[in-house]
């Protein structure tokens, strides 16, 4: 068997999405990944076409292992974002050939079902602490047994990830005489010191204890902000808190952990399993939640997995919206056979995005299913997809009350 041709499909149902398609010399076999980097699509795209496809025509697709330390290891300049997300997404498209072919699900090939369903999460927002309360109770309805809150913070322009249930952290579209311009968010780390513990509190006296909690820092502050943070949400007994710092910044976790047992997550801005290690082997994690679709898809994030195993640290894979369906699929696939999986974050998408790309998880009453047929399960409907040409776009920006830049 030999691969024929790299398709790389750039389509914007709503929001921008690259796909990979890898079609092979046995008729009508081929798979289908993701590769979209939020804001970085036409880059990864480049990537795909110019210096990946060319490497994989006449390779046997079942030497997924081989493939992916040609296209890691193999280069000189190795890793980053752009590259990764283009490994990511011909990595998934592999496994989804490799379980085509063998006629079993990606989660047969990978062990088999340790679990029945996969815990999911999704995200409650709102612009005061009612509108969160009323989220959150709306998810527990929907049968969610863990929810992700997040609240506006006052006097901030912007929503700091908390527009409603569906969020849509990068659909910010602002168009200007020179095209679309990024929002700018406003940030001041003091109110929002404050406003978190006291929208914790208020959930906790109005939703009660039972539903699990977590809450996302989006890496914006300082070790010693972060450390205060998680020991005033400690009463509240938060399922995790995630990304208190910026990824470049791992050393500051020790000062966390030394002051707060609030469960940590962190890694959703990881890209290979060696900014994953330090968390892990000194213990200042308790969740890994890299993200499948940018660091190198589900050959990477197993062993990131495995080395988390033996640290008791549990996975909860990224799984926003700016991220396509067989990026989901491939979370819930890897999450069923894994043992140390901890939660899965999930997002219901638009009734177009599922023409277009069909084969998202299915939730029912908490969990996450993926459909029991071979691969990942995924497709892409290529003549819809063409429909929906690209459309640049930028995740908003974020500066200080004195107009300096701060991370987003
Ligand atoms: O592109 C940025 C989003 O993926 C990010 O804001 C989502 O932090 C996020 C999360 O936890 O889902
Ligand atoms: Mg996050």
């Amino acid at each position: 068997m030999k691969i024929t041709e790299v398709r790389t499909i750039v389509t914007c149902p709503g929001r921008n999405y690259v796909i990979v398609k890898i079609v092979t010399d046995e008729p009508g076999l081929y798979g289908v990944g993701d590769a979209t980097l939020n804001g970085r699509e036409l880059a990864v795209a480049t990537i795909l076409q110019e210096y990946f496809a060319p490497l994989l025509i006449g390779r046997d697709p079942d030497r997924i292992e081989d493939i992916w330390q040609t296209l890691y290891r193999g280069f000189y300049w190795k890793g980053g974002p752009d590259a990764m997300t283009a490994l990511s997404g011909i990595d998934m498209a592999l496994w989804d050939i490799k379980g085509k072919r063998a006629g079993m699900p990606v989660y047969a090939l990978l062990g088999g079902k340790t679990r029945e369903g996969v815990l999911a999460y999704t995200h409650a927002g709102g612009r005061d602490f009612v509108e969160v309360e009323d989220a959150v109770r709306q998810c527990v309805e929907q049968g969610f047994k863990v929810v992700r809150a997040q609240v506006a913070v006052p006097g901030g322009a912007g929503t700091y990830g908390a527009g409603g249930r569906m969020e849509a952290a990068s659909a910010t579209w602002i168009h200007g005489d020179g095209g679309p311009m990024p929002a700018i968010e406003r940030w001041e780390p003091s109110p929002y010191l404050r406003v978190v513990p006291n929208l914790f509190a208020h959930l906790r006296a109005t939703v009660g204890p039972e539903v699990e909690l977590l809450h996302d820092v989006h890496e914006r502050l300082t070790p010693i902000q972060a450390a205060r943070l998680a020991r005033e949400l400690e009463p509240f007994h938060l399922f995790f808190l995630e990304d208190p710092l910026r990824p470049e910044n791992r050393e500051g976790f020790r000062i966390i952990r030394q002051h707060s047992t609030t469960p940590l997550a962190m890694g959703e801005l990881f890209h290979t399993r060696y900014e994953c290690l330090p968390l892990l082997t000194e213990q200042l994690i308790d969740f890994i939640r890299c993200d499948l679709g940018h660091s190198g898809g589900i050959t990477e994030a197993r062993k990131i997995a495995a080395v988390a195993e033996c640290y008791q640290v549990q996975t909860a894979w990224h799984g926003p919206g700016d991220i396509a369906p067989p990026t989901h699929a491939a979370n819930v696939h890897l999450d069923l056979a894994l043992p140390n999986f901890g939660v899965q974050e999930m997002v219901f998408f638009p009734e177009i995005v599922q023409e277009v790309l069909p084969g998202a998880p299915v939730f029912r009453d908490g969990y996450l299913e993926v459909a029991d047929m071979p691969g990942l399960g995924v497709d892409v409907n290529e003549d819809l997809a063409a429909k929906y040409p690209y459309q640049r776009a930028y995740l908003p920006m974020v500066r200080r009350a004195d107009g300096s830049v701060h991370d987003w």
